[in-house]
């Protein structure tokens, strides 16, 4: 049996497992089965977008990274294809970390960081390519690998150097990779040029952070660079929570305004993106965390980012996903008194899309109960702190800092099993993991603290599975 053969088996056998996972995404994207991680090359090819991941399927843990690849019409269901990138073992390569894929002239190209036993990930990456000549159902790895190494950087002792994202300016192709200088304790975004994605020539740093900065970390991995507007946005995962900073872009150098949070979830990482044909810029990201076994991680559902006057991002769930509206629930004007509230009585759901416009006249803290038990004692919530300005949704919370009419507030979320998205008047974001304590926690109600506040509108949908 050969390595494919071996990884197809293991997934089958650990599919049956994950699909007995009461805490598994129904309409949230996952592998088949077993660990995935970061979001790669995500690309609209012929019609259809694709998307690869970080994928060991071996296992349910991280290791022998490949990238898996699946494809879809509509961002909402998606077909797996065949596992798209191996780790070349006979070539020192123990794992092939993330990256992205462009399309060069019709020729569908993934260029990534390839890490090998001996080519450890701090010190040793190296950047390598590869393409298909089968619409991305096989790929073959460049003769002219490496395409990139350290040594381009000359004296600059360039560490944890990862995760190539490219795009095309002119005539050339420009690529941003992620890492730090060592012992700077800062990040590094560094910018490459080349005409042909084979050869490369190392131009600058395209950004740098401040050292021991509490935001922007002592690594960047992931980066993201592009253009929204007349301003330039860079994204970057330094461990802790995902940030951006929009920003200028000029003479080959990124020069970042203010730092915020891509969304105040800890368990959201490694974003990546990519223009549609209608020129969206869509954008999905890891969730960390799995269930009782058999799968590991899934993404966030695709998002859109654009820009808002004060220059800030914008996000909003991709219309697209509206066809897994399933029964629905409207009610407007209502007051809801502090404490309980048992408006919501009869609904129930842990797959579930939730707008609802609230209208505050005073401090308090208010939101909804999710994952309630029948008798009401066990219940999570997903509520915002007035005063504080503080976000949570089960463990997960962050300080809002975009400025909007305090009065009116819009959520928006996505509850699928143990996942949660909540977009906050769209301005910013925040994915958690929770876990309902038992079968009979599905219901949802909504509260207040200290004062009433009054529901203008709400609208909660059952949303259908993506899966059999
Ligand atoms: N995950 C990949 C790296 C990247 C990290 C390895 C971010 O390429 O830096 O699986 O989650």
């Amino acid at each position: 049996m050969n390595n494919l053969q071996i990884a197809k088996e293991s997934i089958e056998k650990a599919r049956k497992i994950a699909e007995k996972c009461p805490y598994r995404p129904k309409y949230h994207f996952l592998g088949p089965s077993n660990w995935m991680n970061d979001p790669n090359g995500p690309i609209f090819y012929k019609g259809e977008y694709h998307l690869f991941y970080q994928h060991n399927p071996y296992g349910d843990e991280w290791g022998h990274i490949h990238w898996g690849h699946a494809k879809s019409k509509d961002l909402v269901h998606w077909e797996h294809l065949p596992i798209a990138l191996v780790p070349s073992n006979e070539l020192g390569e123990e794992h092939c970390f993330s990256g992205c894929c462009v399309n060069n002239n019709g020729v569908p190209t993934i260029i990534y960081t390839s890490i090998g036993p001996k080519r450890l990930s701090s010190t040793g990456a190296e950047q390598w390519l590869a393409t298909s000549l089968d619409d991305m159902i096989t790929w073959q790895k460049s003769p002219h690998n490496p395409i990139l190494t350290l040594d381009l950087h000359g004296e600059l002792d360039v560490r944890d150097w990862r995760d190539p994202y490219v795009w095309k300016e002119g005539d050339y192709w420009y690529m941003t990779l992620g890492g730090h200088i060592h012992n700077t304790q800062a990040g590094i975004a560094l910018l490459y040029r080349s005409r042909d994605l084979k050869q490369w020539e190392y131009l600058n740093p395209l950004c740098q952070g401040e050292k021991k900065s509490k935001m922007t970390g002592k690594n960047w991995e992931c980066p993201n660079f592009f253009s929204l507007g007349n301003k330039h946005v860079l994204i970057i995962s330094p461990y802790k929570k995902v940030v951006y900073s929009v920003g200028s872009y000029m003479n080959h150098k990124f020069t970042p305004e203010k730092w915020s949070y891509l969304d105040h979830g800890r368990v959201f990482y490694a974003p990546n993106t990519m223009f549609d044909k209608q020129g969206r810029l869509i954008m999905w990201a890891w969730i960390h965390n799995g269930g009782i076994g058999g799968w590991n991680g899934c993404l966030t559902l695709p998002r859109i980012l654009s820009l808002d006057r004060e220059k800030r991002l914008k996000f909003y769930p991709v219309p697209e996903l509206q066809i897994l509206r399933d029964s629905h629930f409207h009610l407007d004007n209502v007051i809801i008194p502090p404490h309980s509230s048992q408006t919501l009585e009869s609904l129930r759901g842990t797959c579930l899309e939730i707008i609802a416009e609230f209208e505050v006249n005073n401090p308090t803290s208010f939101g909804f109960k999710i994952f309630q038990s029948k008798d009401h004692g066990e219940f999570e919530t997903i509520g915002y702190d007035i005063e504080k300005k503080r976000l949570w949704a089960g463990k997960e919370k962050g300080k809002i800092e975009s400025s909007f009419g305090e009065q009116h507030i819009k959520f928006h979320i996505f509850i699928d099993k143990s996942v949660i998205e909540v977009y906050f008047n769209y301005s910013e974001c925040l994915t958690s993991r929770i876990y309902p304590k038992s079968d009979d926690s599905e219901g949802i109600d909504l509260f207040t603290t200290n004062d009433a506040v009054k529901i203008k509108t709400l609208d909660i949908w059952k949303l259908k599975s993506i899966r059999e």
